[in-house]
């Protein structure tokens, strides 16, 4: 018996260093010993102690942080102590808070850090401790792609860097698809999930400073006395890696939990009722960020219910913050309950007319296009629209309408293209980047939001590659002049392997993923013609749905002349809420980008585009080598197997070919419905789908969209 658990012992801890298996929880903060190289020796040589002096709660947590990526990436403890002996010969890192520390400060925060040399040691300075734990973060991500321990500086460009968590107080996640929520809302206050702690860990290194824990589609519950002690005992969890958290709250909400007979806010009981509910929060919560609120919008409650407008609701809730340093997001993902316009322009009639209206804690909240996070949108065209108002760019992290779980679409392009876009409404130069971090408007305040994608899932994410896009939307709400390939470089070396062609293999697949996606699901500028139900899958032939605007037919417009919406004159006009030099450009079919094609025009099926192919030729083209394009990502896969861990590439390996399936569905369900408008055959060299448009259209039934 004894031998038999000594062999077993041994057999365990023979295995175990070799065989653990990634299950990815650790993200991209694996801290996994470096082998052993003079680099190694480098940076042992420069971290045998770490300094942190000072009370300052962020500051211990970043020579915890700091500790704990040293001993695991260099394999040596690194004892942490309130001073640098004098005299003493060990090289060292000092972390240090001072007000008056010589750190780059873009957003009118207090977040930069700078990193430098002084005499044996290196120095990590911020002018809080939040600055000090960015720059820990930083100089470990240098030890993690093996950079030298250089001279370093950064400040985020924008103040609010949120996730927006749209998970219920029953678990579930609205549009989310690794599991169910993080947060145990049962469990609380009394039991903290170990799992909050590294999520507040994970967010801080890449720079996040807020979480919005609730759905936008908000119970009024989280407002409740009993509610707040959860969400505080979650503040208390983040507070310690500079993150605030923030509430989506019900705007119904004093009728619904208050007893009060109206949420008029224009009436004074309703004002006195959330000024109480804030007082309320900030002596639980006293570093609460604020409220998001969806108000007015599919079907949630807002002012106009009592004649009032956006800017009426969103000052009252202001004013309740009262002295506190709080903010309010509002949304402008509005569009009517009747509407017979164009769903395109709604917000931006609802919300133009507003600007200069808000109290100064107000900021918009704009989704980055116009509709609802297609894969491609132009950008929304809002921005630019609003001068008076700080807008906060709301991005889509999770794949609700790009594949789900299941699809590897690396977005940070998506974000890029987005926040690069140029508005021109002060000349070139005018990107949306600078209207969002309020520098083309000096605006003291800025904000941008993500919708999380992260669940209760060993990995997070669901599809292990999901990871990347909640690091590359921080990296991004830090800085966004990151490129796109920076930013999947560090991540695939955290994460995946730091064997440099693996890395290159992986960065490449991941920089054209997002196109592939577009091609083989909404080429040319399609938009909308998801299934009803399940966002991800086709069914361009929607006709009827509980309204106009949530079918296909509404976006494509396919008829026996051609396809896409005229948002020019002579249709929607849509268009005309851009600047003049926009509208120039893409109001003319000839210089319109392809991508924005179908989103402003109607096109005949055999007019020429600038590929030389006709329309109809150039979007089988596109469905086609999309469709074509995911075997090659398998491929590119297939070659990095030995650089990554055995787990990982085959999960990732699986994903893949029900992408491949799924890319063939969307393919032949596009182009067999779209022929019956176009009747003209599958060009050369691409054979016609084998299955019939019939069959395809069954396939909504198997995956049960309806
Ligand atoms: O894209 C749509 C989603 C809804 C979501 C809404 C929104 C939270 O399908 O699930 O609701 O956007 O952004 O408010």
């Amino acid at each position: 018996m004894l031998l038999r658990s000594a062999l077993l012992l041994l057999v365990f801890i023979v295995a175990a260093p070799c065989c653990r298996a990634d299950d990815g929880y650790r993200l991209w903060l694996k801290y996994d010993l470096i082998a052993d190289s003079p680099q190694r020796a480098q940076y042992r040589a420069a971290a045998q102690f770490i300094a942190a002096n000072g009370p300052d709660a962020v500051l211990k947590t970043a020579a915890a942080e700091l500790q704990r990526g040293l001993q695991g990436l260099l394999g040596q403890p690194v004892p942490v102590v309130e001073q640098a002996a004098n005299g003493s010969s060990k090289r060292g890192i000092l972390l240090v808070v001072s007000a008056a520390a010589n750190v780059p400060d873009a957003a009118r925060s207090t977040e930069g850090y700078r990193i430098f040399a002084q005499g044996r040691n290196l120095v990590v300075t911020g002018r809080s401790g939040a600055g000090v734990l960015y720059g820990v973060f930083a100089l470990l991500r240098q030890l993690q792609t093996r950079q030298p321990l250089a001279n370093l500086a950064g400040s985020p460009r924008i103040r609010y860097r949120l996730l927006n968590h749209w998970d219920n107080p029953n678990g579930t996640v609205e549009r989310g698809y690794a599991g169910s929520s993080i947060w145990k809302w049962a469990e609380l206050p009394e039991r903290l999930d170990p799992r909050y702690k590294d999520y507040a860990r994970a967010n801080a290194s890449i720079g996040l400073n807020g979480v919005v824990v609730n759905n936008v589609n908000a119970s009024a519950r989280y407002l409740t006395p009993e509610y707040l002690q959860k969400v505080k005992a979650l503040a208390g969890v983040f507070r310690p890696y500079g993150i605030r958290v923030y509430l989506s709250v019900l705007w119904a909400a004093p009728k619904v939990i208050g007893g009060l007979k109206t949420s008029d806010p224009l009436d004074p009981q309703v004002n006195q009722w959330w000024a109480a509910r804030s007082e309320a929060i900030y002596q639980a919560i006293p570093d609460f960020g604020g409220f998001l609120v969806k108000a007015n919008s599919e079907g949630e409650p807002g002012p106009q219910d009592y004649g009032r407008s956006h800017a009426d609701g969103a000052n009252m809730l202001a004013a309740a913050l009262g002295q506190h340093d709080g903010i309010v997001m509002w949304r402008a993902f509005v569009y009517k309950a009747n509407s017979n316009g164009d769903r395109f322009k709604e917000a931006y009639e609802e919300f133009k007319s507003l600007d200069g209206q808000f109290s100064p804690r107000v900021l918009v909240q704009v989704k980055n296009g116009p509709i609802d996070f297609q894969a491609r949108e132009p950008f929304h065209p809002l921005f630019g629209a609003m001068p008076k108002t700080p807008l906060v760019l709301e991005v889509q992290i999770t794949q609700e309408y790009l594949g789900m779980a299941t699809h590897l679409v690396y977005l940070a392009p998506l974000f890029k293209e987005c926040l690069d876009a140029d508005t021109r409404v002060k000349g070139p130069g005018s990107t949306v980047a600078k209207v969002v971090d309020g520098s083309l408007d000096q605006h003291a305040i800025s904000g941008i939001a993500g919708v999380a994608n992260i669940g209760a899932d060993r990995n997070w994410t669901g599809h292990p590659m999901g990871q990347a896009n909640w690091y590359a939307f921080g990296r991004l709400a830090w800085d966004y002049t990151l490129t796109s390939a920076a930013i999947a470089t560090e991540w695939t070396s955290m994460t995946l392997t730091t064997e440099p062609k693996a890395v290159a293999a992986i960065v490449n697949m991941m920089g054209k993923s997002r196109d592939i996606y577009v091609r083989y699901t909404t080429p040319l500028g399609l938009h909308h013609i998801m299934g009803q139900n399940i966002h991800y899958g086709p069914e361009p032939w929607l006709a009827q749905a509980g309204r106009p605007d949530w079918t296909a037919v509404y976006y494509h417009k396919a008829d026996s002349a051609g396809l896409g919406f005229n948002r020019t004159a002579t249709g929607s006009n849509a268009l005309a809420l851009y600047a003049p030099a926009v509208q120039k450009q893409w109001g003319d079919a000839k210089t319109c980008p392809l991508n924005y094609l179908l989103w402003f025009h109607h096109v005949g099926w055999k007019q020429p585009l600038s590929t030389g192919r006709t329309l109809w030729n150039e979007l089988c083209t596109r469905y086609y080598t999309g469709a074509d394009s995911v075997t090659w990502m398998q491929q590119q896969w297939a070659a990095v197997k030995p650089a990554v861990d055995a787990a990982v590439f085959a999960d990732v390996a699986a994903r893949l070919e029900i992408q491949r399936h799924e890319a063939l569905w969307w393919r032949d369900a596009c182009v067999l419905y779209f022929q019956t408008y176009s009747k003209l055959p599958i060009p050369a060299p691409f054979s016609p789908p084998a299955r019939t448009l019939a069959e395809v259209k069954s396939l909504v039934d198997l995956y049960q969209l309806k």
